[in-house]
């Protein structure tokens, strides 16, 4: 598997991760934030956004690679491989944080990248193949309302022009608020061709409770589900909640509230364990205790590993909503943002990974990612993977979101070796 010394992975190599730094870089990443600590808030393009992007870069260079963005902000640190035109082999994840969330979930795979490209740096690897850390624009779907923007964009499955057209809650547009940022070049230069990357690995944390609960440290995500995400406007009529006779009233958010049970109970009754939904905002209008809620807006997330199985969903979803909207005589409109295809991940580098935890002795579960990640779409132009490491009670997208130093450094760990016998 390796090629000569010279030109791939010394015989000998044995990558060493700096756990002192990587943790306190953890811990300095999450200082960039919107949200008192524990809590980390870190919205695309916010100031705590770009002053994030500002201390990866330094961090970066400190690394001695050289960092380039694109048109939307995707961020590439460059270790210059021997034979510079073969293609590339790319890990990384994503540093914007949702509302109110922890400070592992993308951070442990961007950071976690750099400390694997330097160990290897430190032990003498030279790559054939440049090795390329990336943090991904707008992972999370909460200013733009898309997950993987970022992404999407650089594998072809969104447009620039559609990107183009996205709005945040204020109206201002991507192009707008990139371009205020400093991301001025055109998007349509952000597409890579499907021959730039050799491969793909993402390091991240698990966002579920099945590595800590089989007591197995590392998982090798097999395939990714389908996310799928709707806009749902439901609309009544309204008016005083003293004078208006129960019998004679259009509530839209008991309306919402029996179309978001009813999206509940199909993920519930699906079949299958990989079947999951929901209803994550709720925006009631007028919002006055002393006011029939005339209007509500719901987002719904529905995501399955089986495109059939998320299409019934969405199927019950509609019927219930005709239902609804025919007893309680309100109007339900539909929107629907994104439905996109699951991913399956590439033998070679779940190959490669796997070779690296049994080098070390690791035990590991091939699993699914129930959580999207960027590797979704980057595995639409190039073989991907991703390595998982436990999250205590599997809890993420809370403040209390964990992932342990020792959990963190094996799986850096064996993302570098993994990336040296890629890079090879
Ligand atoms: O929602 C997700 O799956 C990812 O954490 N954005
Ligand atoms: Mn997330
Ligand atoms: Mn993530």
């Amino acid at each position: 598997r390796l090629s000569s010394p010279s030109l791939g992975r010394p015989a000998n190599m044995n990558p060493e991760i700096d756990r002192t730094r990587l943790l306190s870089e953890i811990e300095a990443l999450a200082e960039f934030s919107d949200a008192a600590a524990p809590a980390v808030t870190r919205i695309i393009f916010t100031p705590a956004d770009l002053q994030a992007r500002a201390w990866m870069k330094a961090r970066c260079e400190d690394a001695g690679l050289t960092v380039r963005y694109d048109a939307v902000g995707n961020t590439f640190a460059r270790l210059n491989g021997l034979d510079a035109p073969a293609p590339v082999v790319g890990t990384g994840s994503h540093i914007d944080a949702i509302p109110n969330a922890g400070k592992y979930d993308g951070v442990v795979g961007v950071l976690g990248g750099l400390e694997a490209i330097r160990a290897l740096r430190r032990c003498g690897f030279r790559p054939r193949h440049s090795i390329e850390l990336l943090i991904f624009t707008s992972e999370e779907p909460t200013r733009f309302g898309i997950g993987c923007l970022g992404s999407r964009l650089l594998s072809g499955a969104l447009s620039p022009d559609a990107a183009a057209k996205l709005t945040d809650k204020d109206g201002a547009t991507l192009d707008n608020v990139r371009q205020a940022s400093g991301f001025t070049s055109e998007l349509e230069g952000v597409k890579l061709p499907s021959s730039y990357y050799k491969a793909f690995a993402e390091l991240h944390i698990e966002q579920g409770p099945l590595l800590e609960r089989e007591h197995i440290p590392l998982g090798i995500v097999t395939k990714i589900a389908a996310p799928a995400s709707l806009r749902i406007l439901i609309e009544g009529s309204g008016g005083h909640a003293g004078g208006v006779l129960m019998p004679d009233r259009h509530d839209a958010l008991c309306a919402a509230a029996e179309l978001i049970l009813a999206i509940e109970s199909a993920a519930r009754t699906s079949g299958a364990r990989d079947t999951v939904a929901t209803a994550g905002i709720c925006e009631v209008f007028p919002g006055a205790v002393n006011s029939i809620p005339s209007q509500v807006r719901l987002s719904v997330d529905i995501r399955d590993t089986d495109l059939g199985r998320r299409g019934a969903v969405m199927q019950t979803l509609e019927a219930a909503s005709r239902a609804i909207s025919a007893k309680r005589q309100v109007s339900i409109h539909t929107g629907l943002l994104n439905a996109d295809a699951p991913g399956d991940c590439a033998p070679i580098v779940i190959e490669e990974l796997s070779q690296s935890c049994t080098k070390h002795g690791l035990k590991f579960l091939s699993m699914v990612s129930r959580a999207y990640h960027d590797s979704l779409f980057i595995g639409r132009i190039a073989p991907v993977a991703m390595l998982f490491i436990p999250c205590r009670n599997g809890y993420s997208h809370r403040p209390d979101e964990y992932a342990s130093p020792d959990d963190i450094v094996r799986g850096t760990l064996v993302l570098a070796e993994a990336l040296a016998a890629l890079a090879a």
